[in-house]
């Protein structure tokens, strides 16, 4: 078994925009959703200033040149470009992205842009969001956008973040609840704006490439009672392979369609959607993973309300089709969140064997509160055992035949966490605040930084 990497395997880190940039208002920013979505918990703070990457960003890159990376994973602001979502062109947000993608070539790190990363524009949920169907138009010329900007020097693109998550967790991501006939024409939509993001990327970029990114995670069966194997075959597909069907087979598959078809929803699907399905496919597939999630056959409803509030399996229940149960064999972190390293080999497995496309994590950490301690120094031990075992399982699944081409970890840069705010912390670089004080936004190498760096330059993993 070796510890070395393939010689041109990707090392990266990951950020979205609405986590880190900040600057919400500026420079002709419009507002979207994550400005203004509802919070449960008003005592962690917004997304107003985050940590000041948007005026931060030359610093943040040299700090992650110097880390060594050579991939950058990070998110447009739509509404930087078109802050009402459609319309004329923000030249200065247009121009801001065109700096941080000049900034990281002038340290030849490859970006790996997402268009869509949860910051719908406020305007178009305004019109009804992913519900409506103007919305994929908006995002199509949004996409040929910047695709026609940034092509020339952005090869590598993403399409929409998540939105397994984003429909599965709606109330925890977007602030509220959609209802499921609504939540699964919004899946519609969702991935035919993704099958035009592959179709105009491949058009417009001359070797342009992209891949869907949802987040991937094997669910399994509570027991060996069949009927909980069959709760885990319906949640796998709502949760994982539905989505990828649609990008890579460019189809519904049946599991999924028996759950619509038992839940009643009827999906409408435009005249122009057939060839677009049937013609417009990933190069590769990027994946986010963090957990495993485990499930059974729901004997009673339990006095539970259906639906996911998290990502973890105490919160799931459809009746009917399935409960999370909590996996006894497996640890969690200190957010609740199960550790299943194992777990990332098999998924990476079974996806890859399912659609034999590359494959590139572009999510994968540990979300921890880390002290910063009186001489600066963050001695984050626990993350850096967290990414030593989902590494160590990369390399296996490599070694197994899977075509891993890159690993890009959340994050690169401390960042507000979707609900808990700047108190868990992912990045390899500490920025200063707190939930309640901005202080001076300075950034700090915390010793998984050193972790890492050492590990890209000699591309192997320490015994
Ligand atoms: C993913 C999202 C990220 C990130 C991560 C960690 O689902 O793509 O945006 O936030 O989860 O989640 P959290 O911030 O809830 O810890």
């Amino acid at each position: 078994m070796t510890n070395t990497f393939p010689k041109h395997f990707l090392w990266g880190a990951s950020i979205s925009a609405h986590q880190t940039e900040g600057a919400y208002q500026s420079d002709g920013k419009g507002l979207s959703v994550q400005d203004t979505r509802q919070r449960d918990n008003h005592d962690i703070t917004d997304f107003t200033v985050a940590v000041d990457h948007y005026h931060h960003y030359k610093e943040d890159i040299r700090l992650l040149a110097e880390m060594g990376i050579k991939v950058f994973r990070f998110s447009i602001a739509w509404t930087r470009i078109f802050p009402n979502g459609r319309g004329e062109i923000n030249q200065k947000g247009l121009q801001h992205y065109n700096d941080v993608i000049d900034e990281l070539l002038k340290y030849g790190i490859q970006p790996y842009i997402t268009l869509n990363h949860f910051d719908l524009p406020q305007a178009l949920e305004d019109e009804g969001g992913w519900s409506a169907r103007t919305t994929v138009e908006a995002f199509k010329h949004y996409a040929e956008t910047v695709f026609e900007a940034y092509g020339d020097r952005a090869k590598h693109w993403l399409t929409i973040n998540e939105p397994n998550i984003m429909l599965l967790v709606d109330k925890k991501i977007l602030g509220k609840e959609i209802p499921l006939q609504e939540k699964y024409q919004q899946f519609h939509h969702l991935m035919i704006a993704e099958k035009y993001a592959f179709k105009r990327c491949h058009e417009l970029i001359e070797g342009g490439k992209i891949g869907p990114v949802p987040n991937i995670s094997l669910v399994y069966p509570a027991t060996s009672k069949p009927l909980d194997n069959q709760a885990a075959l319906y949640f796998n597909s709502v949760r994982n392979w539905a989505y990828l069907d649609f990008s890579c087979f460019g189809r519904y598959n049946t599991v999924f369609k028996d759950y619509l078809n038992r839940n009643n929803v009827t999906i409408t699907i435009a005249p122009e959607d057939k060839e677009l399905m049937e013609n417009h496919f990933p190069d590769f597939v990027a994946m986010n993973f963090y957990t495993t999630v485990t499930v059974e056959k729901p004997t009673k409803k339990d006095g539970m309300a259906n639906g996911i509030s998290d990502q973890q399996s105490e919160d799931i229940m459809e009746w009917g089709f399935y409960k999370g149960f909590t996996n006894p064999y497996l640890k969690k972190n200190e957010f609740n969140w199960t550790i299943d390293p194992d777990g990332l080999k098999t998924t990476l497995q079974t996806l890859y064997d399912r659609y034999h496309l590359p494959i590139i994590i572009t999510e994968n950490g540990l979300g921890a509160k880390d002290e910063l301690t009186a001489d600066g120094k963050i001695h984050d031990t626990y993350r850096i055992n967290y990414l030593k075992q989902h590494i160590d399982q990369c390399l296996q699944a490599i070694e197994a035949g899977v075509d891993l081409i890159g690993y890009s970890p959340w994050s690169a840069i401390d960042l507000v966490s979707v609900h808990e705010g700047i108190s868990k912390r992912y990045g390899f670089i500490y920025v200063d605040r707190t939930e309640q004080d901005e202080k001076d936004l300075a950034r700090y190498r915390k010793d998984s930084f050193y972790w890492y760096q050492e590990l890209i330059k000699t591309n192997q993993l320490p015994s």
